[in-house]
């Protein structure tokens, strides 16, 4: 059976572009789920990630669960803390936050999470989370106490993402913060990508297709689109 892991590998031998629509439980209403579903099979979208920061309602499973009934797309969990795992998803994106130097986000989650993911079948992808100052302060940066990578020192941006892939992680995430004022900027991207051989994604305050399309055309092999979709679910029908 292949893998989710290796359909990421093998989308980005092929140059196909991959696209994931976040959901965060705290945000979504259940009473219209089926809507928010429709839209997402209507979409460009080839996954789907759920978690948030915080997490602070008891949906997780329920929604997954209601995801799974109606929608084919791979589920994966894009978890912030340990009780953000539901055995209902497909896989999940077991994150380091390596640009910060917050023991708790980089080894000590993780280390709590293993006894719960012992008992799920969740494909466990190992991610270096990059955190990239994106003009205000974003909701990673308050939850994890860590600061941002400055999006001027594009070495160091770099540096951190080799020492993720040297580490072992099998994907690397470049994350501005939800509805960041600024997305990663197309050089970090062209220079990141260029310079990793493991799949990049990129995520965080990308507001329109055009931005997306750009995201891809530099580099990101995985662009994740939460804000812009939660606030409009005709984001996909706009041209542009
Ligand atoms: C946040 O990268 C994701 O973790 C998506 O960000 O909500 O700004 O699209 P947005």
């Amino acid at each position: 059976m292949s893998t989710i892991y290796n359909q990421i590998l093998q989308a980005k031998a092929k140059n196909e572009k991959l696209l994931a629509i976040l959901l965060d439980p705290d945000k979504i209403d259940l009473d219209n789920i089926q809507k928010l579903i429709e839209k997402i099979n209507q979409s460009p979208a080839t996954h789907v990630f759920v978690g948030g920061s915080l997490v602070e309602n008891n949906i997780l499973d329920e929604l997954v669960l209601e995801i799974k009934k109606n929608c084919e797309l791979p589920i994966l969990l894009f978890p912030g803390n340990p009780s953000q795992i539901s055995d209902k998803a497909d896989a999940i994106l077991f994150l380091s936050l390596i640009s910060g130097r917050n023991s708790d986000y980089l080894i000590e989650h993780q280390v709590n999470a293993v006894p719960i993911l012992n008992r799920t079948n969740l494909e466990v992808i190992s991610t270096g989370y990059i955190l990239i100052e994106s003009g205000e302060k974003t909701a990673v940066e308050r939850v994890s106490k860590t600061k941002p990578l400055p999006r001027n020192n594009q070495e160091y941006i770099l540096q951190t993402a080799q020492a993720g892939e040297m580490l072992g992680k099998k994907l690397i995430y470049l994350e501005a913060g939800s509805g960041a004022k600024f997305s990663v900027s197309k050089e970090i991207i062209t220079l990141v990508s260029q310079n990793i051989k493991i799949p990049l994604i990129v995520g965080g305050g990308i507001r329109s297709l055009l931005e997306i399309e750009n995201a891809h055309n530099h580099g990101a092999d995985l662009v994740v689109i939460g804000t812009a979709f939660e606030n409009n679910l005709n984001f996909f029908n706009q041209k542009g």
